[in-house]
């Protein structure tokens, strides 16, 4: 990665993770259960859905202030999705972003009240916000709402699971990625344009750009996770990758997997082209995340 861009986005994680810090901190919380909870939040994520939202505004032209509740209440939702994907009734898994998984650490009860309650005040973070009108709050629930509920994020992951062990197709995973991860990353694009005004005409190719990112997004993960597998086995460590669910390249291969990734990207690129940026930043950040080997 180049060092400019490795340092923006060390400093934007720094900044997100302060707004993070500084709204749970400010919570009446039980004393274990605070530290679940931030546990998970200060587990090093990559902070990648805030800074696709900045990015987005700021190439818009908009305030980027004005994301921060967004952003955050967005991350919120995202640490609470992981915490509950690895519980023992879903991935059951030992380790995230290199710790012990919220459950491994404390136990399940509290895990499980640790995503609730992130998932819950996600929704307070934007409704107690003095940077949103009335009817920007509404939307913007309104949009997290459906992205993370049972029509979005929520959907992908019980679909996920029924697929488990099954051969399915590559328009059957797609369908999945949409909503499982894709739901979320359109999100924070989304409303990066509409915290900057956009157009309705404009707002409509960012949605179509948003969801190639989300599909580029997963496919990426996938590979990483195959190339990330492949450097194991070469230094015959013993690796726990799990196996049972049809990925992007489990159906295409491994090249087979980046060339329908480089197809999203030009298309992705295309879109980019026809919307009216400011500045750069939003492609130098998508050709980074299609890249990115972590
Ligand atoms: C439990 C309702 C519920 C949903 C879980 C997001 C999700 C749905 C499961 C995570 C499983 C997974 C590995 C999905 C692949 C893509 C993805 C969302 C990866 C994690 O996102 P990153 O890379 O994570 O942005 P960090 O750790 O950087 O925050």
């Amino acid at each position: 990665m180049n060092r400019s861009l490795q340092s923006f986005l060390a400093q934007e994680q720094q900044e997100v993770n302060a707004a993070l810090n500084k709204y749970i901190k400010q919570l009446n919380i039980p004393d274990r259960l605070r530290e679940s909870v931030l546990y998970s939040i200060e587990a090093g994520g990559k902070r990648l859905r805030p800074i696709l939202m900045k990015l987005t505004c700021e190439g818009f032209g908009g305030d980027v202030k004005k994301i921060y509740p967004a952003a955050i209440a967005l991350e919120m939702i995202h640490t609470y999705s992981l915490i509950h994907d690895d519980l023992p009734a879903m991935d059951d898994d030992t380790y995230r972003r290199g710790k012990l998984t919220n459950h491994k650490k404390f136990d399940e009860a509290t895990a499980i009240l640790a995503g609730d309650g992130l998932l819950t005040n996600s929704f307070h973070v934007i409704t107690s916000s003095d940077l949103y009108t009335d009817s920007e709050k509404l939307f913007i629930i309104d949009k997290l709402a459906k992205a993370s509920g049972l029509e979005g994020m929520v959907a992908g992951q019980y679909m996920d699971m029924m697929a488990e062990n099954q051969q399915i197709t590559i328009e059957e995973l797609e369908s999945i990625h949409r909503l499982k991860t894709g739901r979320l990353i359109s999100f924070a694009i989304e409303i990066g344009g509409f915290l900057a005004n956009v157009s309705e005409e404009m707002l409509c190719k960012l949605k179509e750009f948003a969801e190639y990112q989300g599909i580029i997004f997963q496919i990426q993960d996938d590979i990483l996770d195959v190339e990330g597998e492949q450097e194991l086995i070469g230094k015959q460590v013993g690796s726990d990758i799990n196996n049972d669910k049809s990925t992007y390249p489990s159906i295409l291969g491994l090249q087979g997997a980046k060339h329908y990734k480089q197809q999203y990207v030009n298309q992705s690129n295309e879109c980019l082209t026809a919307l009216d940026l400011i500045n750069a930043n939003i492609a130098i950040l998508a050709q980074y995340l299609a890249d990115r080997n972590q």
